[in-house]
């Protein structure tokens, strides 16, 4: 059996994800901070072999500890990579800003991401033709007001995609870069800090996208064939032109 990690997947696209290939007929490794997520959508993925563990991507220790006791028969046949683990912490002018914040979203978009890619890549390229797919966004190819250190955090790691597009050419490990406009998860709570009300007026007056799209999008890349690689894929709602142009009704 082939076998995917995903990391951040107690929620929002990793869960998604997770069922997503299930249906695909992965075996799967789910890594998030939230251990009681992670047994329940365990509880749920009956359908193929679910391994989980409690992990930081931001703990370069943990990182390395958790891949390295992966048993034999997962880590002999890890064929993808989901760094999806992330988030956006507050929303405002750098000035009004928090060092907390920052170094929450730096830590954890681009320090967790490099970590957890520098530990799996010698599993993934056991395997040619295996899949290391990033989570960027659309605040990856541009910014917007109040979106400074997260867009920069998304910026990196489209940089950083492509940078391993290069580095892993002679590895056969296909490399997609993922850029999401907004999508309804509890990405806006998470940003906001719990004000469901803020959270709740981003997607007002529009249909944003379902974590279930950015699971059919990584279902796309991973079945096409050995000789295809999908680079990038920025996908928005209908109603979004840009990172900061809404049609809402
Ligand atoms: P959610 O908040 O729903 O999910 C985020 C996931 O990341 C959770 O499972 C969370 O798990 C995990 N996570 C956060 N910090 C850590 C950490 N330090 N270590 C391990 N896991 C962590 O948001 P989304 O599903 O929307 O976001 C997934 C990714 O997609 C993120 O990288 C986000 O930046 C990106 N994205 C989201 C968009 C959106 O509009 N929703 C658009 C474009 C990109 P736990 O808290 O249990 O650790
Ligand atoms: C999440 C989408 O537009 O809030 O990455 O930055 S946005």
């Amino acid at each position: 059996m082939k076998y995917a990690i995903i990391t951040g997947a107690s929620s929002g696209f990793g869960q998604a994800i997770a069922f997503e290939l299930q249906n695909m007929g992965y075996g799967l490794v789910l890594f998030a901070r939230r251990t009681d997520r992670l047994t329940a959508l365990k509880g749920k993925l009956t359908q193929t072999e679910v391994y989980t563990a409690t992990l930081d991507v931001r703990d370069e220790q943990a990182v390395n500890a958790a891949i390295a006791a992966l048993p034999a028969h997962i880590a002999d046949n890890i064929h993808v990579l989901i760094n999806n683990a992330g988030l956006a912490v507050g929303r405002g002018p750098l000035d009004q800003g928090l060092s907390d914040d920052w170094n929450r979203m730096l830590d954890t978009n681009v320090k967790g991401l490099l970590y957890m890619s520098h530990a799996v890549i010698p599993l993934l390229e056991k395997h040619p033709f295996s899949h290391l797919i990033n989570l960027s966004s659309i605040a990856g190819k541009e910014v917007y007001a109040g979106g400074n250190v997260y867009c920069a955090s998304k910026h990196a790691v489209d940089a950083i995609s492509k940078a391993l597009r290069i580095d892993l050419l002679s590895k056969q490990i296909k490399v997609c870069n993922i850029a999401p406009g907004a999508a309804e998860t509890e990405f806006s709570l998470v940003r906001f800090k719990g004000d469901t009300q803020t959270a709740t007026q981003v997607y007002y007056g529009f249909d944003p996208l379902q974590a279930e799209d950015i699971a059919q999008t990584v279902s796309f890349i991973l079945s096409r064939p050995d000789h295809v690689s999908i680079a990038d894929i920025t996908i928005m709602p209908s109603a979004q032109a840009n990172g900061s142009l809404f049609h809402r009704k």
